[in-house]
């Protein structure tokens, strides 16, 4: 399968949770630049590959696969050995749990801001929305310290959820968006200390292109 695998990804995106994913498996895995500054994801190669223009986008041989929540419960299936999806019943519900609520919670304010900051045209953006969405994010992280503060880990064993969590609040730093838990900022620096971390942004760093999509 390592051979099969092909990862459409651009530096500073969402792209990060599914190359950490498959470094964390120890996945083999060809890593293809998408320069979404310059609007590759808009054009036809790589929207006959995703109709949503979006990465990450992972080629498997089960076919294209969208959205880095997906992508990193397929790894962790293909993968069992990374522990990333639990194989124990409680542990894998908890992962499962804090997943959706990065993915839900924790990420949803981020992109509101994001969106009404930049990503969304002109017209479209609404300036007030981000005290709102600023105070949700802290409201999402307030639940996600309460949980660290007897646990390393989301799951109680790293586990995708952490992939998720920890990249939201890198996310969040970068954006200027205060959670107000200094724990929290401790943790997300734990977690991408990881060499499957530090792996994946060396990787995604490297933004030479080898083919076309
Ligand atoms: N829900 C999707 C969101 C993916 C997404 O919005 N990716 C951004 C980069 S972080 C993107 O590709 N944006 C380009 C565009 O919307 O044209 C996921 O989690 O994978």
């Amino acid at each position: 399968m390592s051979q099969a695998l092909t990862l459409y990804g651009c530096p500073n995106t969402r792209s990060l949770r599914a190359a950490w994913a498959l470094e964390e498996a120890g996945a083999e895995y060809a890593y293809h630049p998408i320069d979404l500054f310059r609007g590759e994801g808009r054009k036809p190669p790589f929207l006959s590959l995703n109709p949503g223009g979006k990465v990450p986008l992972l080629v498997t041989p089960d076919g294209p696969l969208s959205e880095s929540g997906a992508i990193l419960m397929w790894i962790g299936e293909r993968f069992p050995a990374s522990g990333l999806l639990p194989t124990a019943p409680g542990p894998r519900a908890l992962a499962l749990q804090w997943s959706m609520f990065a993915l839900t919670e924790l990420e949803q304010p981020l992109w509101t801001i994001a969106k009404h900051r930049f990503a969304l045209p002109p017209e479209h953006r609404v300036a007030g929305i981000e005290p709102t969405a600023a105070w949700e994010f802290q409201r999402a992280a307030s639940l996600l310290a309460g949980r660290l503060a007897s646990e390393e880990t989301l799951a109680g064993i790293f586990s995708m959820a952490d992939i998720l969590a920890a990249h939201c609040l890198a996310w969040a730093a970068s954006a200027r968006i205060p959670h107000g838990h200094p724990a929290l900022d401790a943790y997300r620096d734990r977690m991408l200390a990881r060499p499957a971390a530090r792996q994946a942004i060396a990787r995604e760093g490297r933004l030479e292109r080898t083919s076309a999509p």
